[in-house]
């Protein structure tokens, strides 16, 4: 039972991880649900494919960009 409780703990923090990626909880500043270029500017991966990652080219990277 107690493994059966761990394993469904982790299966619901790798689907919530997925659906609300770590990142951007982590550089959300103003906890708008998005990255601007200045939040994404404090990671250097993220910095870097900013562009690639914008998708709609709104310059913001939402989770849906993030998690894609
Ligand atoms: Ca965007």
């Amino acid at each position: 039972m107690k493994t059966f409780t761990l394993a469904t703990l982790l299966t619901f923090v790798s689907a919530f991880a997925l659906a609300n990626p770590a990142i951007l909880t982590e550089l959300d500043s103003n906890n708008d649900g998005k990255l601007s270029k200045e939040e994404a500017a404090h990671d250097a991966t993220l910095a870097a494919d900013f562009a690639k990652l914008d998708v709609n080219g709104d310059g913001f990277l939402t989770k849906d960009e993030l998690a894609g």
